[in-house]
């Protein structure tokens, strides 16, 4: 056993909201360590989210890691909403003054953001196995963790747990004192990446019997395109042909016509969930990110989440060491709550509009035409999905 470390916070996983919240601390001077279980390698392959909000951007910008977003992110002020044979273009800019989003892959985040961290010289422990956390209800949080065949001890003054849906921060906080909602949808998304040009020049969601269909994309030469599928589908039981044929079912006929398909480059099925459990907070431990909350990825909102989060902890946590004051912590867990149950209204808004449950009968299935033709014609209907998906206010 090593003799035992000392950092200011221990952040545990190094997904977007680690890595960010690592570096605004470094930022503002304060010590931190990641812990991230797996390798660099295996975090930068998980292929996620691809929209960004402008509120995102900006805090990336600030946090100096958004020159490389700023050169090859592509800004749209644009979405369709494909059903009943045609597509709906929905103006993301004109109800919001101006606003857009940025296509700007997660990976690249991430890349972005590591190698920033790099530059910084701030320490990070992948592979770290059996992270485990204790002490945070008392005065000194501390954190164990075996690296490379070695135990370590590390004491902190608070830990953040950004490890994700499946991380053990969440589930070390005693039974009962976190309360959860959560919705499992029966149904899941089926994602191919590919090298080939986008069918459009914006993103289009698809409403159809067969399942909603997303075509979107990654750069001009790089395309990513979702079908839902069923709940814990197997994605080797998709060949690349197979896939290709049912997005084309699921498309108008001048879309299926306008597709270029190609090799995958990668494919894999997540599940539809919406999940919060609070408060964010339990004493000298702070969730932020998946750790804390899921949406379903229907309206673009989890990584911009994770970043809104990591945006508030990171502004009480430096309140805290610049003028010892606790009230940004203190208002940490209900300020960032408010966000994200708007962010959980639209996603699970955005997923009951667009996809066919097989438990919903006749009467929801019609009030789904009815609201897609709604939103087809009113541009009240458009002005506030496109006020949610462009991202409300910080
Ligand atoms: P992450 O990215 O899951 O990172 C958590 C990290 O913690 C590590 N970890 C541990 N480390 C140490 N010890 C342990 N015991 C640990 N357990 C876990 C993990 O290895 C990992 O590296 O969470 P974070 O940072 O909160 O970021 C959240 C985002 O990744 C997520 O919300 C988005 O990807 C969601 N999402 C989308 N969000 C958007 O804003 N826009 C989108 O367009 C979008 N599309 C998507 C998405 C998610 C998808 N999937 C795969 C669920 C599309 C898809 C298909
Ligand atoms: C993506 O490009 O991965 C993506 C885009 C929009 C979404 C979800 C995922 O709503």
């Amino acid at each position: 056993m090593t003799r035992p470390a000392r950092t200011q916070v221990a952040i545990i996983g190094s997904g977007p909201a680690g890595l960010l919240l690592g570096r605004l601390l470094t930022q503002a001077g304060i010590d931190n360590i990641i812990l991230e279980r797996r390798s660099k390698d295996h975090v930068l392959s998980r292929i996620r989210a691809g929209v960004l909000e402008e509120g995102s951007a900006r805090i990336l910008e600030d946090a100096g890691v958004g020159g490389r977003m700023r050169e090859e992110g592509l800004v749209h002020h644009g979405i369709d909403i494909a059903f009943g044979g045609g597509r709906h273009r929905i103006d993301l800019s004109g109800p919001t003054g101006g606003k857009g989003v940025i296509i700007y892959g997660q990976t690249e985040v991430t890349q972005d953001l590591m190698d920033r961290r790099e530059a910084d010289d701030a320490p990070t422990f992948y592979e770290a196995e059996d992270v485990a956390i204790s002490g945070f209800d008392r005065h000194m949080p501390e954190t164990r963790f075996i690296h490379e065949g070695r135990a370590h001890t590390l004491l902190c003054d608070f830990i953040a747990g950004c490890d994700g849906f499946h991380g053990v921060c969440r589930p070390s906080v005693p039974q009962g004192a976190l309360d959860i909602a959560e919705r499992v949808y029966p149904a899941g998304w089926l994602g191919l990446l590919c090298e080939t040009p986008p069918v459009s020049g914006e993103l289009i969601y698809v409403r159809h019997g067969r399942g909603f269909a997303l075509c979107s994309m990654r750069s001009p030469t790089r395309s990513r395109y979702y079908l839902q599928c069923a709940a814990g589908e197997d994605a080797t039981a998709w060949s690349d042909e197979r896939f290709w044929e049912e997005l084309k079912r699921r498309l108008d006929p001048e879309t299926a016509a306008a597709l270029v398909t190609g090799p995958s480059i990668e494919k894999s099925v997540a599940p539809l969930r919406s999940f919060v459990a609070e408060p964010m907070r339990f004493g000298r431990l702070f969730l932020a990110g998946d750790a804390a909350h899921i949406v379903p990825p229907t309206g673009a909102k989890g990584l911009n989440l994770a970043i809104g989060d990591v945006h508030y902890l990171a502004e009480a946590l430096i309140e805290y060491y610049q003028e010892r004051s606790q009230r940004g912590l203190e208002a940490y867990s209900e300020r960032a709550l408010a966000r994200i149950w708007q962010a959980e209204r639209f996603s699970w808004w955005m997923t009951s509009l667009l996809h066919s449950f097989a438990d919903t009968g006749r009467f929801a299935q019609k009030l789904q035409d009815a609201e897609l033709a709604y939103l087809a014609d009113s541009r009240a209907a458009q002005a506030a999905l496109a006020e949610n998906y462009v991202g409300l206010p910080l």
